[in-house]
């Protein structure tokens, strides 16, 4: 009934994808001669292409399908919502019942004091809600020149202009004039790329005291707020030392600034807690939410703000902000009974207790491969430094090329799992079973062994 099932030929879907759409982040003339890899049905962990040929999605979409793909329930809610009320606006003193539910159970997932949220349809316009929340926070105290956001290099906070600012990637700075004013970036903790010679300890304190002179630098009286991901994930699974998060704590709680946690990807559940910031004990007034929040099973996204910053912003007039889908009724109603599934079928728990500690195991070990300088995980987020010499933690001349070669090889082995320049990324689903973490690490070491025979052929090894 309406389903795309018997569907056009590959060529003539990749014929007509050429001339009429445009990819995101993608190089246009390199999809349209090379043809897009068609996606038709998912079920569990695995894709089905338009050849048939199936995959294990060790990406879980693009870091969010963390229920796994085929779950009814989640079609018969969008089903019955779209009958009862398909659409009503939360603006004009309206609410209506998903969105209400929604948001009560949000407050008693999240962490602290965080007991208030504000929607939006994604990622990328919740943290445009943030900066908008933070400056208006400030100023309507008397502050209004307290508008500085201290963001880090390396950071994705989304693509929107005020989002892509936040983010620390320059080659999204160079397209069209970004970063918005008042947004600065100090540098990350990235001990394998950046440590040099400290120890990660050692190091971990030093990125994470980047922000205290950062905020001296501006002066206290400007900054508003800092935001980081607790685990960086586009930037290439950046996990930090164990000192970093308690010295960025410190920093925040001494100066008078607002800590935005951004969660779109550490959220539910994803590090073997609710949220990334219960894994790291940071207690941030503001978490950005989305991804997970659905299992990417429909648009939806927000932030969920302290009693104190919602207290200023509530007592503040109109807070003239919102989307035309701010808590749309349908995307409520999916996002609340994926909560009830991941809640009632534990597997926040099986990440923290079964699933993230094989994986890690399983993980760890491919340190022995010898292309694998380093092999970093937390809970169900993961990455592979490829490297042509352990020891000097030495980079490859031709950046990037390594982890596409690695890739390619993966997608032959049937496993979806992405590079960040030379780092091999995978953020699985997290339903994931101990023999799909078999078949995960199987497939893996093939591609790598692939890759590692191919470099050796072209002498690009020590
Ligand atoms: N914050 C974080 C931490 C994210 O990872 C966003 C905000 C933006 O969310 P939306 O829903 O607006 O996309 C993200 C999104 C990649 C990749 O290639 C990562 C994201 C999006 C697209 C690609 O790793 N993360």
């Amino acid at each position: 009934m309406g389903m795309i099932d018997n569907h056009l030929p590959t060529a003539e879907l990749q014929a007509l994808d050429a001339a009429h759409h445009m990819h995101p982040f993608t190089d246009g003339d390199k999809i349209n001669a090379q043809g897009a890899r068609v996606i038709t049905r998912a079920d569990g962990v695995t894709l089905t292409d338009s050849d048939g040929k199936e995959y294990l999605d060790a990406m879980a979409g693009l870091w969010c399908v963390n229920l796994g793909y085929g779950r009814n329930e989640l079609a018969q809610v969008a089903a019955q919502q779209m009958q009862q009320l398909p659409f009503y606006n939360t603006f004009f003193m309206t609410t209506h019942p998903p969105v209400v539910a929604l948001s009560a159970r949000l407050a008693q997932l999240a962490p602290g004091d965080l007991n208030h949220v504000f929607f939006a349809n994604g990622g990328s316009e919740a943290n445009d809600t943030n900066i908008r929340l933070v400056r208006h926070f400030w100023a309507s105290q008397g502050k209004p020149d307290k508008k500085v956001i201290i963001s880090r290099k390396n950071a994705y906070h989304g693509t929107s202009v005020g989002s892509a600012s936040l983010g620390g990637m320059t080659g999204m700075h160079a397209q069209g004039g970004l970063p918005i004013p008042d947004v600065t970036h100090i540098d990350q903790p990235f001990w394998w790329g950046e440590g040099g010679d400290s120890d990660p300890a050692e190091f971990g304190l030093a990125r994470a005291r980047a922000l205290e002179a950062e905020i001296d630098r501006i002066g206290e009286d400007k900054v508003a707020a800092f935001i980081a991901e607790p685990v960086q994930g586009a930037g290439g699974v950046i996990v930090p030392p164990e000192t970093y998060w308690p010295e960025i704590q410190r920093i925040c709680d001494e100066r008078e600034i607002l800590l935005i946690a951004d969660e779109v990807i550490c959220g539910f559940g994803r590090t073997g807690n609710w949220f990334g910031s219960q894994s790291y004990n940071i207690s941030p007034d503001i978490m950005t939410i989305a991804k997970g929040l659905s299992s990417g099973y429909i648009p939806i996204g927000g932030s969920i703000v302290s009693d104190h910053v919602a207290e200023v912003i509530n007592s503040g007039g109109e807070f003239a902000h919102g989307y035309t889908y701010s808590g749309h009724p349908v995307a409520c109603a999916v996002a609340l009974e994926n909560l009830r599934l991941l809640d009632e079928e534990g597997i926040v728990e099986h990440v923290g207790n079964v699933a993230g500690p094989y994986l890690t195991e399983k993980w760890k070990a491919l340190e022995d491969h010898p292309l694998v300088g380093e092999a970093r995980i937390k809970g169900m987020m993961a990455a592979l430094e490829l490297t042509p010499d352990k020891a000097s933690r030495a980079a490859f001349e031709d950046k990037g090329s390594v982890g596409l070669l690695c890739r390619s090889h993966c997608f032959e082995n049937g496993l979806v799992m992405r590079c960040v320049g030379d780092a091999m990324i995978i953020s699985p689903p997290l339903i994931l079973q101990r023999s799909d973490i078999d078949t995960l690490i199987e497939r893996t070491v093939l591609a790598l062994d692939k890759t590692y025979d191919g470099l050796k052929k072209d002498g690009l090894l020590k």
